[in-house]
């Protein structure tokens, strides 16, 4: 409608179209004027037609040059019409040429229409490409804070995981300790009620046996009075037999006396005695006297010891290797407790006919007064071994020197080394203790000896029967014969003077 109306104007006139690349309006049409229109790319050039001077001018001119028609209206009037005629072409012209300009324009507008909508798209599409765009980076950021996010929490579970793991491991541990504990714990209970048990059952053994011992007491006790009832009846016995003892030695004397005169008698008559040695010759000295006296008998005999006014009586052996042995000491049965204080150990104390001890004070006069002794000690055993031990020389000291032992030239078959101290010892009692031990030897290991420290025999000790005598450190001990705690059966200490 807007070109339709341009019309109007009917000598506009549109020169040129160009797109892209505008040509450039020649310089000649100066005289006319142009119009461009800038579309887009395009640049759309109009030449408009010169509308006042050259028109009226020509229009004048006609006039003039027709001025002797004016008078001619005929002329005028065909002139006029074929003006309009050409008008009329003209403007067919244009208007053909412009709706041929519209149809082009119309064209052109639907393509740049499609242009600009595709524009329009394209935009659109970049924005929200954009948008897109930025929505993705976002997402990805927040992807990536999420993965971050993620990770973290997957560390610390581990972490989490790692100490829950650590935690039931040293759990785990904890019970088992626990479990071992409490199997110690039940191991420790059973041995308690075993001991218990044990215990229990000493006690209850531990009680029988003192009934028994109480019973045994009570039975020796009794024991006890009916001997002493038996001893005071042998004693007066004893006093009776001292009395006709009395009598006899009467009888005795005056039988020797007639013996005497029988002998004075013969004498006188000439008859002469084939064996003239008698006990009563001569005093024994010791038993190698007896022997040599002509009595080659063992057994009890009266020897009178120098210095001693009182007789005493003593065992003599008279065969072993040669006889003439006194015995100092003898054990046999265990009859007689060697349990003795000092002064019984110096005088002596039991039966030369069975077990006994001879006496210190005599032992100290017969081995330094009279002669040089050796002495001899026979030992046998629980199995009937028998065995010795000799010495070549053999004496003690006196009673101030507390019987000191001395010996030399140690031989025999009860053990290779002696087991009486050769480097001399004290003698020592329950109640002398002159050992050498910070102990007391005899209260230790019962009876007198010559202890050391405490030394390795002891003859003096107690007297174990069969089957006990093991194991028992106070019996009748010979080291070297038979071991430390070994009580043997039987013993003889016997003397004997060394040029017998
Ligand atoms: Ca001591």
């Amino acid at each position: 409608m807007t070109v339709l109306l341009g019309f109007a104007f009917l000598a506009a006139l549109l020169t040129h179209i160009g797109c892209s690349n505008p040509r450039r309006v020649p310089e000649s049409s100066s005289t006319r004027r142009y119009n461009r229109i800038q579309h887009g790319q395009c640049t759309y050039t109009f030449i408009l037609p010169e509308q006042d001077g050259n028109c009226r001018e020509s229009t004048t001119e006609q006039y003039n040059t027709n001025a002797l028609q004016r008078d001619a209206p005929h002329m005028e009037q065909d002139f006029s019409t074929q003006k309009l005629q050409r008008l009329e072409h003209v403007m067919e012209n244009y208007t053909q040429w412009l709706q041929k300009l519209e149809n082009y324009i119309v064209e052109n507008m639907k393509s740049e229409m499609a242009q600009m909508q595709q524009n329009a798209v394209q935009n659109h599409t970049a924005t929200m490409l954009e948008i897109g765009t930025s929505l993705l980076s976002q997402t990805a950021e927040q992807t990536r804070k999420l993965t971050d996010v993620e990770t973290q929490v997957l560390n610390q579970t581990s972490r989490l995981e790692i100490q829950l793991l650590e935690n039931s491991l040293s759990t785990y541990k904890l019970e088992k300790q626990l479990l071992q504990q409490t199997h110690e714990i039940f191991k420790i209970h059973e041995k308690n009620s075993l001991l218990e048990h044990k215990i229990l059952e000493m006690e209850e053994r531990h009680k029988e046996e003192l009934d028994t011992l109480k019973e045994e007491k009570e039975n020796l006790q009794s024991l006890v009075s009916r001997q002493t009832y038996i001893i005071q009846e042998l004693e007066r016995q004893l006093t009776k037999a001292t009395t006709n003892n009395s009598i006899l030695q009467k009888q005795q004397l005056e039988l020797m006396d007639t013996v005497h005169s029988l002998v004075n008698m013969c004498s006188k008559e000439g008859v002469v005695l084939k064996n003239p040695k008698r006990e009563d010759d001569k005093p024994f000295r010791d038993c190698a006297d007896a022997y040599q006296a002509g009595f080659n008998k063992s057994g009890v005999y009266t020897i009178y010891v120098n210095n001693i006014s009182e007789p005493k009586k003593v065992f003599c052996n008279m065969d072993i290797l040669g006889g003439g042995w006194t015995v100092i000491q003898h054990r046999e049965d265990g009859s007689l407790d060697f349990q003795k204080n000092w002064k019984e150990y110096k005088m002596g104390f039991g039966s030369p006919s069975g077990e006994y001890w001879l006496g210190n004070e005599f032992i100290f006069v017969i081995t330094t007064s009279q002669r040089h002794y050796s002495l001899r000690i026979e030992l046998t055993d629980w199995e009937g071994s028998r065995a010795y031990s000799q010495y070549d020389r053999f004496y003690i000291g006196s009673e101030k020197q507390n019987y000191r032992l001395y010996l030399k030239g140690h031989s025999g078959t009860a053990g290779k080394q002696s087991s009486l101290i050769l480097h001399g010892a004290d003698f020592s009692t329950k109640d002398a203790d002159n050992d050498n031990c910070m102990c007391k030897c005899a209260l230790m290991l019962t009876g007198g000896w010559w202890f050391d420290a405490c030394g390795p025999s002891n003859l003096n000790g107690m007297f174990y029967s069969a089957g006990q005598h093991h194991g028992k450190i106070n019996g009748i001990k010979w080291h070297y014969f038979k071991g430390p705690s070994y009580s043997l059966r039987s013993t003889t200490m016997m003397i004997r003077p060394l040029d017998f």
